[in-house]
């Protein structure tokens, strides 16, 4: 089954192959088009994850899956959430890491979640399918490791000591928001195709 990714963020595709069960052959829509754009308009990682996948899917007129997914940080109010993407466009991680930490550390409490939607659209049958994850955890009170990407290197999933930076890719897959979102609609996706 062949699997066309709507994303420009290679990192994603990286760990959705891993993810997919063997029949399944992952491509990224990079391979069909130039860098997606497509304005995120939505309140939702599940609203953006279908405007992603349904523009994309119209604009090469096959089925793809869109991934939308961020950081939400519990006593800044879920910040940057939605806009973790777009709150890093003219910084480096790095940097912008360094600044939650300095906000932070005014903050007791220092819970935190990744959440990913994953939606498949297929244009022909106009069939639309959404799955959402979750990864509880607190963010580190340092940088480290160079594993994964993204805001990886400060966030501390439950259960463990070090960051998804420190952490295999293996030990991230098994746990992570982008796993929980996407076993679900792969167990669905190889019912009915
Ligand atoms: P596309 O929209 O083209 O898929 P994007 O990177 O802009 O690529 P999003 O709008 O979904 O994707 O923003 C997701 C951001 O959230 C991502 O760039 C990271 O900053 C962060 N993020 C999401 N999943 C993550 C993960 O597993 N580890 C670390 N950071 C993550």
């Amino acid at each position: 089954i062949d699997i066309i990714i709507a994303t420009s963020n290679d990192h994603k595709v990286d760990e959705i192959s891993n993810l997919a069960p063997e029949n399944f052959k992952i491509t990224s829509i990079k391979n069909f088009m130039g860098n997606l754009n497509i304005e995120e308009y939505g309140k939702s990682f599940i609203e953006n994850s279908v405007i992603k996948a349904i523009n994309s899917a119209k604009i090469i007129n096959k089925p793809v899956i869109a991934d939308d997914s961020g950081l939400c940080i519990k006593s800044l109010d879920g910040f940057p959430g939605i806009f973790s993407a777009r709150y890093m466009e003219t910084y480096s991680y790095e940097e912008k890491m360094l600044e939650i930490l300095k906000i932070l550390s005014k903050h007791d409490n220092r819970d935190a979640y990744f959440a990913c939607a994953a939606s498949y659209f297929d244009p022909s049958k106009d069939l639309l399918i959404s799955f959402e994850g979750k990864v509880e955890g607190h963010i580190s009170d340092k940088i480290s490791g160079l594993h994964g990407f993204g805001y990886d290197p400060f966030f501390i999933p439950k259960g463990y000591s070090e960051t998804f930076g420190v952490l295999s890719p293996k030990i991230k897959n098994k746990i992570s928001h982008r796993s929980k979102a996407f076993n679900g609609l792969f167990d669905l996706l190889s019912k009915l195709l």
